[in-house]
């Protein structure tokens, strides 16, 4: 039935149908989701001021530019436009226009932005959106279609085209040929085909052969995507309800679809830098005594870490916001002596209110005084059962109510708690069908920008997760205006990326767990979640022990670096499994801290322009994946880490079967030893090609997967910058800044440093400095650019260590001095040289011989 309906549509379509459904207005309502009715032509056309205007009888399409860049493309069946207001866009991004050339002709409607062309079909009204010099970008496979209060939109699939984003889904990096839905979902020990997640984030981007751009649906009801399932020459996106108003976000570039992605819906605050750190949590660490022993072991084996989270037990029968006296008889204090041991305290604070009346319970007496409480449709507060035991339920999407929340903090916050942790916001509720509230719960929009109004559990669901993160985050920036707040939140909408990290839910102990998450990390950066981790070692199970060595492994190239498991699992720590094992990881973590730095370094830049910290190969790459299938790179799992980083996980670690490891056409060092991938002594390392890598098509290496070892590779061309060896961010690094140069091609890197905590920064108490080399002959030299910023660095001295080198050195200078502290490595291939920090930079020449 459904089949014949599309059927009749696409041939109306096609033939540029002139029996456009009549009365669109008095369609009868039959069945759950009413008639089919299709945009098809249009009636009229008329010009904006920054876009235009059609009409299909009482059907209204609206095409703006809000940059040469960005379109935006609003529908309404009723001719009624729905209230413009969004919990995702940025006002000011939102009400943003360019004016626009309109363009009419008998057969067609259009206008231009510098960047992009926009055309109707007047006769079946199909949009088509071209770059400057007409190459199609995006056009309408089939009219609009809305059944009742359901909407889709059909869009021409290019056959090259591939599709990345859409928050934390699993499965390949790739979306073709998947379908997907966005509505909040605990999904408990999620497996790979489960689907909807925690996240809804209904933005994607496409990229064809190195073009790209960016489609977001902001539409806050559950919402489906599909790519080419349901027709294999058609995508298609659409919701249950609300309203058909989407953006258009060109590229050609990836990272330019990234950087208008965040224009649109927001950047991610600079984070604390010790949120960079190693963090370890369990599910629970019941008492005091057991929380102060991992710490005081993390010290005593000298793993370095940053943070320690309690999980729900640490509270009064699961009450959030409270604590347990006897598991926790004196926490001020004890947070206290957390801190001393350089330790940061992560609570978690589920947004569920133990329904506690006359008992003394704040939160629950101070939410029903302030009426803050989510409704049943008869006026009563709704009730559900979660942790707590029966609970009520925040109304997020009032302002006043974020506000009455973020109080709640004073406490916990007061005392020393450095971060908090949202936990359970799809809103999780047990013991119902649905796992959450009922769709016709109550919530009162009474928010800066909206309408007041009621909205019913349908519309908001999806958002709801995202508020509650907004309402920690703005609570802890009023508590303490010159610290950056930390939030970690489970659920969310597009454009929580401004309030909190996330991490992908209840993953399990195993293998398919840990390969999973690779792609998932990397999509929830291309949907603007760049602070992302898992559950280190896996949630749901025990781990094998190697299983966590190569978790920790990886980890350490993921911007969230957490330890977490689930109650009555094996203990997770990183020493578990014994001193062996534990030296492997504590390799990896130590040297997760010394490249802080350059960690720290991404995460300001995505702080500055939303290009995620973790990224796919076809970020970096846009030209060199042309013609390569960027399945082909997601086969094996790799992943950039900033620009400069080229992580190779083995796709099956758990088998001994060789791996390719495909490398873009630059050239490549080992990061371990600094050697050139091609003349690489490591073991390791066999070379398919023979020859050294240069420009060129992409080359491979084959390699053995080990458990101790993870391949890790540095692009030709790049400084990349270290610290000495620290047991957390807190400690102030002894030594030297050291800068590792990779000579190559368009040689460059840079460096950021603040206080890692205020917001001092934005009053220029930051550092930055930019390093660029060139070769000279046989010689080479690097520019370390002036110190901008008032940060005073902890160094006073730079080493740098030049790879690739071959040669003892002539002559050395700095800044126009000669500088007599170097030392050759022969075997390495290196050149060490001890610089004094000058703040004005300068050149430092090292003559060849
Ligand atoms: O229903 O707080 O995803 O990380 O340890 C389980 C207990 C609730 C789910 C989270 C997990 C956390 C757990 N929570």
């Amino acid at each position: 039935m459904n089949g014949l309906r599309f059927g009749r549509v696409a041939v109306l379509f096609v033939l540029g149908c002139v029996m456009s459904v009549p009365g669109l207005s008095a369609q009868s309502a039959t069945g759950e989701k009413g008639d089919l009715i299709s945009l098809n032509r249009a009636t009229s056309a008329a010009a904006l001021p920054n876009g235009l205007e059609l009409r299909d009888g009482e059907a209204r399409v609206q095409i703006t530019a809000l940059r040469e860049d960005v379109l935006r493309i609003r529908v309404s069946k009723t001719g009624k436009m729905p209230e413009d207001a969004s919990w995702a866009v940025l006002p000011g991004s939102r009400t943003s226009s360019v004016a626009t050339a309109y363009r009419a002709e008998a057969s067609k409607a259009g206008f231009r932005t510098k960047a992009l062309q926009v055309s109707v079909d007047r006769a079946t009204l199909a949009v088509t959106i071209s770059d400057g010099s007409g190459g199609v970008l995006l056009q309408d496979a089939r009219p609009v279609e809305f059944h009742g209060d359901h909407f889709r939109v059909y869009k021409r699939m290019p056959a090259e085209e591939h599709y990345f984003g859409l928050g934390d889904k699993t499965g390949p990096l790739d979306r073709r040929g998947g379908a997907y839905e966005m509505w909040n979902t605990d999904q408990y020990r999620f497996q790979e085909s489960s689907d909807p997640l925690y996240k809804a984030i209904p933005f994607f981007v496409a990229d064809n052969a190195g073009r790209s751009y960016g489609l977001f649906l902001d539409n806050t009801w559950r919402t489906s995507f599909d790519f080419g399932k349901e027709d294999s020459e058609a995508y298609s996106f659409g919701a249950d309800g609300g309203p058909i108003d989407y953006y258009f976000i060109y590229g050609p570039k990836p990272k330019q679809v990234m950087e208008g992605y965040a224009w649109l819906t927001g950047l991610t605050p600079l984070p604390p830098q010790w949120s960079l750190g190693f963090q370890q949590s369990r599910y629970s660490y019941m008492t005091e005594a057991r929380a102060r022993e991992v710490a005081d072991r993390m010290r005593a084996d000298r793993i370095p870490c940053d943070a320690l989270y309690l999980d729900i037990d640490f509270q009064d029968r699961n009450a959030p916001f409270t604590v347990n006296q006897q598991a926790f008889p004196k926490f001020p204090e004890f947070i206290q002596e957390l801190k001393e041991k350089h330790f940061k305290l992560v609570l978690i604070t589920d947004l569920h209110i133990a329904d506690r009346a006359n008992q003394g319970y704040a939160p629950y007496d101070t939410g029903i005084a302030g009426d803050h409480f989510v409704k049943n449709p008869d006026g009563s507060v709704f009730v559900g059962k979660v942790w707590p035991g029966p609970s009520v339920f925040p109304d997020f999407t009032r302002k006043e109510s974020r506000v009455w929340w973020g109080t709640l903090y004073k406490d916990f916050y007061e005392d020393g708690a450095a971060g908090f942790w949202n936990d359970m916001n799809e809103p999780s509720v047990f013991e119902t069908p649905t796992k959450t509230m009922p769709l016709d719960v109550v919530h009162r929009i009474d928010e800066p920008g909206f309408v007041a109004r009621t909205a019913r559990h349908a519309e908001i669901h999806n958002v709801y997760g995202m508020e509650n993160s907004r309402g920690t985050y703005e609570g802890l920036l009023a508590l303490k205006p010159n610290q950056r707040p930390f939030v970690l939140t489970r659920a969310t909408y597009a454009g929580g990326q401004r309030y909190a990290s996330t991490w992908t839910g209840d993953n399990s102990s195993s293998w398919n767990h840990l390969r999973m998450s690779t792609p998932m990390l990397l999509n929830l950066g291309l949907s603007g979640f760049s602070m992302a981790g898992d559950d280190i070692g896996g949630y749901a199970g025990s781990s094998t022990q190697d299983l966590l060595t190569k978790w920790i492994e990886v980890g350490e190239f993921n911007p969230i670096y957490r330890d977490h498991t689930e109650k009555f699992t094996a203990d997770q720590e990183p020493w578990v499994g014994g001193p062996e094992v534990e030296a492997v990881r504590r390799k990896y973590i130590e040297d997760r801290y010394r490249l802080m730095p350059y960690l720290y370094t991404l995460a300001e830049e995505n702080s500055r322009t939303g290009v995620p910290m973790m990224r796919p190969l076809f970020l970096e790459f846009p030209d060199a994946t042309a013609d390569k299938h960027p399945l082909d790179l997601d086969a094996a799992n790799e992943f950039m880490l900033g620009p400069d980083l080229l992580i190779a996980p083995a796709p099956y670690p758990e088998a001994p079967d060789s791996y390719a490891v495909t490398f873009p056409p630059v050239g490549w060092y080992d990061y371990w030893t600094g050697a050139k991938v091609a003349a690489s002594a490591r073991e390791a390392v066999a070379v398919s090609t023979g020859a050294a890598l240069g420009v060129g098509a992409l080359q491979s290496v084959t390699i053995k997967p080990e458990v101790n070892v993870l391949p890790v590779f540095v692009r030709a061309g790049s400084i990349l910058p270290f610290a000495p060896l620290v047991e957390s961010t807190q400690e102030k690094p002894d030594g030297p800044l050291t800068l590792k140069v990779y000579p190559g091609e368009g040689c460059a890197g840079s460096l950021y440093q603040d206080d890692g905590i205020s917001f001092a920064y934005k009053e220029k108490d930051f550092l930055r400095v930019k390093y660029s080399c060139e070769s000279t002959g046989d010689g080479l030299r690097l520019h370390v650019g002036a110190r901008e910023g008032s940060f005073q660095p902890w160094w006073n001295r730079v080493e740098v260590t030049i790879f690739g080198w071959n040669v003892a050195p002539g002559k050395i200078t700095y800044g126009g001095e000669a500088i007599a502290n170097s030392r050759f490595d022969e075997a390495m291939h290196s050149l060490t040289i001890l610089l004094p920090e000058r703040p004005e930079g300068g050149e430092l020449e090292v003559a060849g011989r």
